[in-house]
């Protein structure tokens, strides 16, 4: 009898076909409303190979075996958005995991899926509907660009659980979302718009404020080049930066090279203006200027309302994202293709009082998710966990302190909200990820804990690695908490800190 089961099971493992369910390859044949299911085969463990992508390619020689299925979904007439989902063919842990896209998307995140698949998760990426890093593909094409705010998400999202039902026989226990900067935008687009889609969402670096944060973008990048003196070279980043720690490093109480709460740090650049020649050690008068600026907030002129936070001490060495030659790409797109829909719009002319307010007036929420009333996701038991890099130079980490405060506010207080939404900022992080604070850390079993055994992170470790080898740890604390150390034992091990709320300073 027991030599029969165990070739009724190699039989089931060799044809992917998981009791209950049916065969990787049949769900080929699945028929779902608008969707076309173009392929489904099983790929062997380690084999997969992402097809040529921006960036360095992902390694999945570590992924288990699992059933790959492309489909495109056209919700409507004019939409083309491609999605995969990712089945491992056995261990599945009975969950559901949809990871997110960054920039403009127009690409299948790879990288996250494989990522996903090793911990045992059922996994979904779209491209967001087009091909293509630029915002190009919305002139003339509304629909798309409904895609890209948020349909294409939501399809996804509503096609991946019911082929995981198809396939394993039953649909997930739990669903969650995760994602980083337009990821982030993606996961508080869901929670706003879509709130039963997921159980529990990780939104990292938020773009969800895009219209306010192309506008800060740009401003960035006219502060830099508002006289041809005012451009700071990236040789002088490192004086900055150094500047900027010796400014206020200790302020939190313990000089260790991070900076826990930078707004608490009031750093003037004209400390470093050049006493004799220029030299990557100083600043000259308009590059002073320009540095002031990029630490502040961009503000309407005529009414003095704040359209987006400033660039936070720390930050410096990343200051060429925004501040380079020319304004990034990213940002401008947002004017050339969706406000004034002009391909030879010249960011130069960009005014941050009319067009701040063009551009709201243009977007009307669509891709924007700034919406504070999350009442639907917590009342469906939705929680969510925010993250952002203090020194994050490309979305001022403000933004993310200012949407969970208005989810606060609207909820009737932090307090309130303790139980359904975190934010952990993290001290010395970039841009969802690297930087010199500990910038690891595993949302994802802090998420899995909260949703489903009701455990809410009180702290999330996070590790800096240095050649491979952790050189520091520490606890990200849930905001307006810090980590602050306890007084003695080593301030490279996370044990030897709690989270404890800033006393005034
Ligand atoms: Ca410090």
């Amino acid at each position: 009898m027991r030599t029969v089961w165990l070739l009724l099971a190699a039989a089931a493992a060799l044809s992917a076909e998981p009791a209950g369910g049916t065969s990787c390859e049949s769900l080929s044949k699945l028929a779902l409303p608008h969707t076309a299911i173009t392929d489904a085969q099983v790929v062997a463990a380690g084999e997969f190979v992402a097809p040529a992508g921006r960036g360095p390619a992902p390694s999945f020689k570590d992924v288990p075996s699992f059933c790959r299925v492309k489909a495109t979904l056209t919700p409507s007439a004019d939409s083309d958005i491609k999605i995969e989902v990712w089945l491992p063919v056995s261990g599945w842990n009975g969950k559901f995991q949809a990871v997110g896209n960054g920039g403009w998307a127009g690409i299948i995140s790879y990288g996250p899926l494989g990522a996903a698949v090793r911990r045992g998760y059922a996994a979904a990426s779209t491209d967001a509907g087009h091909v293509g890093g630029s915002a190009s593909f919305a002139l003339g094409h509304p629909e798309k660009l409904t895609d890209f705010a948020y349909r294409a998400v939501h399809e996804t999202t509503v096609a991946a659980k019911a082929i995981i039902a198809n396939f394993y026989g039953n649909g997930p226990r739990y669903s969650y979302w995760n994602g980083c900067s337009t990821g982030g935008r993606q996961g508080l687009k869901e929670a706003q718009r879509f709130p039963t889609d997921f159980d529990g969402i990780i939104a990292g670096a938020p773009a969800n404020y895009q219209m306010h944060l192309h506008v800060w973008s740009v401003a960035v990048a006219h502060a830099m080049h508002k006289e041809p003196g005012s451009y700071i070279p990236p040789e002088k980043y490192p004086a900055i930066h150094k500047a900027a720690f010796e400014a206020c490093d200790s302020l939190d109480g313990l000089k260790d090279g991070l900076i826990q709460d930078p707004t608490r740090c009031h750093f003037d650049p004209k400390v470093l203006e050049c006493k004799d020649a220029d030299s990557p050690a100083c600043l000259t008068e308009p590059q002073v200027e320009a540095a002031r600026k990029l630490y502040a907030p961009v503000k309407n002129s005529r009414t003095g309302v704040e359209i987006f936070p400033g660039m936070e001490p720390g930050s410096e060495l990343g200051w060429a994202g925004l501040a380079g030659p020319n304004a990034a790409a990213v940002a401008t797109d947002t004017f050339t293709y969706l406000v004034y829909k002009d391909p030879g719009w010249d960011w130069h002319t960009l005014n941050p009082d009319t067009d701040t307010a063009r551009a709201d007036k243009n977007d009307k929420g669509l891709i924007d998710a700034i919406d504070p009333n999350l009442k639907p996701f917590f009342s469906h038991e939705g929680k969510l966990i925010m993250y952002h890099g203090w020194s994050d130079p490309l979305i001022a980490p403000g933004n993310s302190v200012n949407y969970y405060g208005s989810v606060a506010k609207k909820m009737g207080g932090a307090s309130k909200t303790a139980d359904e939404i975190r934010l952990f900022m993290v001290p010395g992080m970039g841009h969802c990820g690297g930087g010199e604070g500990p910038n690891t850390f595993d949302m994802v079993s802090a998420l899995e804990q909260w949703v489903e055994q009701d455990h809410a992170p009180e702290q999330i470790i996070a590790s800096h690695s240095q050649n491979g080898t952790v050189d520091r740890t520490r606890p990200l604390c849930p905001y307006p908490q810090v980590a602050r150390y306890k007084g003695s034992g080593s301030i490279d091990e996370a044990a030897n800190f709690t989270c404890a709320t800033p006393t005034a300073p």
